[in-house]
């Protein structure tokens, strides 16, 4: 019989990182299976859950896998696991940091500049020949500007060194303390907002960071603020980020993440003062691959009896 250790790919991800392991393992699409309750009865041996991180290993999905030993996530972000289920019955889970912190960083900082000097509308408006009979409004300087990092992690801290390769100055705020850093810690996300030109979100996800920036934070940014956002939708009052948006009581948002993707709330699509982007953080050519090398790499160690490379816990 097939002796090839069965996992299960709990969500949608790349082909070219699937391919490689059809040889050694016995692989259940649960991401394609239409008759998800019936699928999982044809299960009960999967050892290893590959899964995005950020949705997917749910608690009702590890009950339902008796044999479960470990879960890796294609992603840094693992708000979508549920640890008390895991810890529960000691199944690790492993994620992908560092290998993505520069693009996430990079989005960043593109977003900040795309919404202030308000590119995808200058975009439109030379497409739209309209650029002999018309200009457009004066945009927003980035350079030299107070950006605000909410969640001074990896990510935090590559956007940070970034910003101030344009002469920004930089705060943050962070739940615990991050002693060292050249940069002024605040209080509240708040009071971060309330000094910031520019908020940039990236913190983890889940319950210890729900919306996080909430109404009183987003107001303090101001009619001249702005708010990017590439964590984790989660993090912000969107409800209250949409209605400050509607009504000027902020200057505009660059927004990687959202709530219920890929399902957006759909007055997004009608603010100008917005740039939109479907989850593409980590999207590069260069990135993914490698975040697919390391989950296999994970998923390898797990299997030869090695220590894990990056485990969460
Ligand atoms: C996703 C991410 O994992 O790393 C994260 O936390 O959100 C992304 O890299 C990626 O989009 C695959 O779903």
């Amino acid at each position: 019989g097939d002796t090839r250790p069965e996992i299960l790919i709990a969500t949608p991800l790349p082909a070219r990182d699937i391919a490689p392991l059809e040889s050694q393992f016995l692989i259940h699409r649960y991401d394609q299976a239409s008759d998800k309750p019936a699928f999982l009865a044809g299960c009960r041996k999967v050892r290893a859950m590959l899964t995005s991180g950020h949705t997917g290993a749910d608690a009702a999905l590890i009950a339902a896998l008796p044999a479960l030993e470990i879960i890796t996530c294609f992603g840094v972000g693992v708000d979508g696991v549920d640890f008390e289920a895991t810890r529960a019955r000691g199944i690790p889970v492993t994620n992908t940091p560092d290998v993505l912190t520069g693009d996430v960083a990079d989005l960043a900082i593109a977003l900040a500049l795309s919404v202030m000097r308000d590119i995808p509308k200058a975009d439109a408006h030379v497409r739209a020949g309209k650029w002999t009979s018309g200009t457009l409004p004066l945009a927003r300087r980035f350079f030299g500007s107070k950006i605000g990092i909410l969640g001074m992690g990896r990510i935090g801290l590559a956007t940070a060194e970034r910003a101030r390769g344009f002469g920004c100055e930089i705060g943050y705020f962070n739940r615990s303390a991050k002693p060292g850093l050249p940069y002024e810690a605040f209080e509240t996300p708040q009071t971060l907002a309330a000094w910031a030109d520019v908020v940039i979100i990236t913190l983890a996800g889940g319950a210890g960071t729900r919306a996080i920036m909430d109404a009183a934070a987003i107001e303090a940014l101001g009619p001249t603020g702005y708010l990017v956002n590439v964590s984790r939708g989660s993090t912000v009052d969107e409800a209250a980020l949409i209605e400050a948006l509607q009504t000027g009581k902020i200057a505009g948002a660059g927004l990687d993440v959202f709530l219920n993707e890929p399902n957006i709330d759909p007055r997004f699509a009608e603010l100008h003062n917005t740039v939109l982007m479907p989850h593409l953080g980590s999207a590069t050519d260069e990135t993914r691959r490698a975040m697919g090398q390391l989950m296999r790499d994970n998923l390898a160690a797990h299997f030869a009896g090695q220590p894990l490379l990056t485990p969460v816990e």
